[in-house]
């Protein structure tokens, strides 16, 4: 059901305890959105448990509240579940699900085009850059007042999500909350070398390896790499540590696709993808491998090994990119 922010805030308000999700892996936008809520509801006097799967990357955890994220292991009963920035209920461990059965209410409040729709009020804004941007949003359509701890984790929300206010996504009105959120007394250099000028040595010798075997293919239009699960291994890589390679070939002045392959421990290989262009939509390549997300960024799963998975979803890139 489609519900207004004032209809979100209306159910918020009216429940005790709050259990708050973002998907699994998170990135800046799941955490920075998660913690922003929760930091919000506390204030508001609500009993907030926030959830992952996952640990909060390491890039994060100088976010204000980043302690209170854990995984659920056992049931929870509470009155309200808010899930955040999830395009669909299989970007959440099946094990949380079981663990949630029991609260009768789900709001669902994201920004992804491909959202399902799951939940029982949903609020996807896929004009939204970031989920954080709704957070914000609705805080300020519900009159909740914010502070500096939560204007730093907004802030990195939305920074993340739109490559630091550099992709086509980002709107004057994020330009504005952007604003809003510094005269909450965030001060951004070092949030921002926080998030990235802060990396651990091991995440700039993924970057070197994984250049190392950039591919450029269709005339320098598609660039990919590729990271195979022992070298996740020899590296000994965390979560996030190889956020932003994509970005890097993304910028090569000739490529308008770019892709990243990685092995998972599974045996999946997980997808992640970027476009310049609308007209190139890694949207729509993604969706025809059971994935989702953005027009100009997107994500799928597919079956091992990794180099015939490469190969499948790279002879998609060459049709769109035509
Ligand atoms: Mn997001």
């Amino acid at each position: 059901m489609d519900a207004t922010l004032s209809d979100l805030k209306e159910r918020i308000e009216a429940a005790g305890t709050i259990v708050i999700v973002s998907h699994d892996r998170p990135d800046g936008d799941a955490i920075g959105s998660t913690l922003a809520l929760g930091l919000i509801l506390e204030k508001l006097g609500k009993a907030v448990t926030l959830v992952n799967r996952d640990p909060v990357p390491e890039s994060l955890v100088f976010l204000p509240g980043s302690e209170k994220i854990t995984r659920l292991t056992a049931p929870l009963a509470a009155d309200l579940l808010v899930v955040l920035d999830a395009a669909g209920k299989d970007r959440i461990e099946a094990a949380f699900w079981e663990h949630v059965a029991a609260i009768p209410t789900v709001i669902n409040l994201d920004h992804h085009i491909s959202n399902t729709g799951f939940g029982d009020l949903v609020h996807v804004d896929a004009g939204a850059p970031a989920t954080g941007q709704l957070v914000f949003q609705l805080a300020r359509v519900a009159g909740w007042p914010l502070d500096a701890a939560i204007g730093e984790n907004l802030l990195a929300a939305i920074s993340t999500d739109t490559g630091s206010f550099r992709y086509p996504s980002t709107t004057a009105a994020t330009m504005r909350i952007a604003g809003e959120i510094l005269d909450l007394g965030v001060d951004v250099g070092p949030v921002n070398q926080r998030l990235y000028e802060s990396y651990p040595l091991r995440r700039v010798k993924a970057l070197r390896r994984l250049l190392q075997g950039m591919r450029l293919d269709f005339g320098g239009r598609c660039a990919s790499v590729k990271l195979p699960l022992a070298l996740t291994r020899e590296l000994d890589l965390q979560l996030g540590d190889t956020e932003g390679v994509i970005d890097v070939i993304r910028a090569i002045d000739t490529v308008q696709v770019a892709v990243f392959f990685e092995e998972l421990p599974d045996g999946k290989i997980r997808i992640s993808s970027r476009a310049k262009e609308p007209r190139h939509s890694v949207g729509a390549i993604c969706a025809r491998f059971g994935g989702g997300g953005h027009t100009l960024a997107a994500g799928a799963r597919m079956a091992g090994p990794l180099d015939a998975a490469e190969e499948r979803f790279l002879a998609a890139v060459k049709e769109v990119l035509g």
